[in-house]
């Protein structure tokens, strides 16, 4: 059973619809502590995280915005997640904008680095968020971890990632919006994508597959990095930026399932929700049910018999 430690990050400034600081709310209020311990973890609520005193930050790209905020809460979350991890629990960070995988990631890498074992990443998204603060032309800060975790450079006001994560090891699911800048840089630096057309061809669980059985087999630690976009509108409305063709109920139910199955996932983002833009808080509670799939719970629990 795990020690699941909830740590909220009401971050905003990623991007620039507001409503993504609401998700930590959301989250609590669909009931995210009760279905974990129902299935029989423990849960810690670490509480919301604050922004710390910010310093100078500029960035020569005049499209970049809230540079300063979005290191401070990079600093303020890489530093949680990697005590609750040093703590022996599964952090959860409860979003906040995806730029929060800034931080969070950091803090995984730092932990697995201490302990001397590969982190991986499954980056469940419509996009890829390969951009540095030099290629985005939105300016939103949210559409840059990946390129961060892989060393790209062009981070300067960023802390140095601490073991930048090797393209062997990330798996990007879901993909259906990559800019241009991020299509060169994906070629470039060898980052396969498994977006939905690989999906539609293949179905959504072999690709996994593959993915989890070289966690398993180089015994890695597991980042899972959901963002509600990876998740079709038509389900889950309650977000800044909508892709058609994403994945299905049941589709997303099934990633969950096998990763529970796997045993490896060690951390685990959920980004993007903006309550603001839900419907009687339909994504909030996918987004809790796909966190209970994600920690055990079956559509038909079959008793395991000892024979
Ligand atoms: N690629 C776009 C940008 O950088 C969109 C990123 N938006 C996301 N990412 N929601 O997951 O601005
Ligand atoms: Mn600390
Ligand atoms: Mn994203
Ligand atoms: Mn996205």
């Amino acid at each position: 059973m795990a020690n699941c430690i909830l740590i909220g990050a009401p971050i905003d400034e990623g991007q620039r619809r507001p409503g993504c600081l609401m998700g930590p709310a959301a989250f609590r209020v669909a009931g995210l502590a009760a279905a974990i311990r129902d299935l029989g973890h423990g849960v810690t609520d670490w509480g919301d995280l604050a922004l710390p005193e910010l310093r100078e930050a500029t960035c020569p790209n005049p499209a970049v915005h809230s540079l300063a905020e979005v290191v401070g809460w990079t600093e303020v979350l890489a530093d949680k997640v990697e005590d609750a991890l040093a703590d022996g629990g599964l952090p959860v960070v409860m979003g906040g904008d995806h730029s929060l995988a800034l931080g969070s990631v950091a803090g995984a890498a730092a932990h697995a680095k201490r302990e001397g074992r590969p982190l991986f990443l499954l980056w469940l998204d419509a996009h890829s968020d390969f951009h540095t603060p030099m290629t985005t032309t939105s300016g939103n800060l949210h559409g840059t971890p990946v390129a961060y975790i892989a060393g790209r450079g062009d981070f300067d006001a960023f802390p140095p990632f601490p073991a930048p994560i090797p393209a062997g090891r990330m798996c990007l699911y879901g993909i259906r919006s990559v800019d241009p800048a991020e299509h060169s840089a994906l070629l470039e630096h060898d980052i396969a994508i498994t977006d939905m057309r690989v999906l539609d061809e293949h179905g959504i669980v072999a690709p996994l597959r593959a993915f989890l059985e070289r966690v398993e087999a180089e015994q890695g630690m597991l980042h899972v990095s959901l963002d509600v976009d990876f998740l079709d509108p038509s389900i889950a409305p309650a977000v800044g930026t909508t892709v058609p063709g994403g994945t299905t109920f049941r589709e997303a139910h099934l990633v969950m399932e096998l990763l529970h199955e796997s045993g490896l996932v060690t951390s685990l983002d959920l980004v993007e929700l903006n309550p603001f833009l839900d419907d009687r808080g339909m994504t909030a509670r996918l987004m809790v049910d796909l966190v209970g799939s994600l920690m055990g719970k079956k559509v038909f629990d079959r008793p395991t018999r000892s024979k």
